[in-house]
């Protein structure tokens, strides 16, 4: 049984060392918030489809490829023969901050409609959750009737809904993403938020507290907030707890986010206390932050305590 659904963009993704602009040696690999969290739950486990629309392309074949490699489901993704596969180009410019620029518009992923969500989550037994994000509904209006009919759906099945915000500024106006956002908050179960995107959900209220308050009297169980090198803060109605990150030396930020909400569903799908899932993230989400890459780094099961083993271990 396919325990968590999700469904997005995935797309190309071409990394440097230096500034673009100067050309010289890049490395092809996928980017796509949804088949990070993907594939970081197919790692530690747990039985994952991810729902899109590729290219019929060669890039669409990297991501179908690596999809499968990494035990993700891609039975309901579809192949789009008019659109190409999107692409996404990662500059390194000055340490720990990464430039992106997108090449979707057009893009076969952004042209999701809602039969892929129905696709997605009527195709066997009903999931335990669907997790989707802010990106989706920003690539256009079928994705977004793509992830407002997945929600419903989600809801009707007793399927719980996780969303992450995942704010993009390329790719929309705050104001636009507030609305849109706002409509999907009565579905979700658990919101995932960086610090600083909180207000967007939450009627621009600067206040953790305060705007915690406003989510969990819409109904939402958990409010996981995310405070980068900080740690993170998860909320429900008996308190909240919070958690510092694990330090590792930071080869690369970008998928942490990612990597955090697969180790927070992660620890949801075995039943463990609101501690414990947040702990699970915080680990999963150092992996990512400690590894080249979006997604590459993420841990099996087994690997989990490697974090905790002193600094210069060898494994024999
Ligand atoms: O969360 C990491 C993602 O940002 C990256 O993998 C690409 O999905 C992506 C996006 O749209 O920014």
């Amino acid at each position: 049984r396919i325990e968590v659904v999700t469904i997005g963009e995935t797309m190309a993704a071409l990394r440097g060392d230096g500034p673009l602009r100067l050309g010289g040696p890049l490395t092809l690999s996928m980017a796509g918030a949804e088949t990070n969290v993907a594939i970081g739950l197919a790692r530690l486990g747990h039985r994952v489809r991810w729902a899109g629309v590729v290219g019929a392309d060669e890039l669409g074949e990297l991501v179908l490829r690596t999809l499968r490699a990494e035990s993700v489901d891609v039975t309901t993704v579809r192949s789009d023969p008019m659109a190409p596969t999107g692409l996404l180009l990662q500059e390194h410019r000055v340490a720990n901050v990464t430039r992106v620029h997108y090449y979707r518009t057009g893009s076969a992923g952004s042209a999701l409609r809602v039969d892929d969500a129905e696709a997605a989550l009527m195709t066997g037994e009903p999931a335990r959750v669907l997790h989707v994000t802010g990106i989706t509904p920003a690539l256009g209006p079928d994705p977004r009737a793509t992830v407002e009919r997945a929600v419903r759906r989600a809801r009707e099945a007793g399927t719980r809904v996780c969303l992450d915000v995942n704010y993009r500024s390329r790719l929309w106006a705050p104001d636009l993403a507030a609305r849109v956002l706002g409509e999907l908050l009565p579905y979700v179960d658990i919101l995932i938020a960086s610090d600083d995107e909180l207000p967007l959900v939450a009627g621009g209220e600067t206040d953790e507290e305060r705007a915690v308050g406003q989510l969990l009297d819409l109904g939402i169980d958990e409010v996981v907030v995310k405070h980068g090198g900080a740690g993170a803060r998860a909320w429900s109605a008996a308190g909240s707890v919070r958690l510092p990150a694990r330090a590792v030396p930071v080869t690369g930020t970008v998928g942490a986010g990612d990597a955090f909400t697969a180790g927070y569903l992660s620890g949801t799908l075995d039943g463990l206390p609101i501690e414990d899932r947040l702990d699970r993230a915080v680990t999963v989400g150092a992996f990512a932050v400690a590894a080249a890459g979006d997604w590459e780094g993420l841990p099996t099961r087994d690997e989990l305590a490697l974090l905790a083993a002193p600094d210069g271990t060898t494994l024999r």
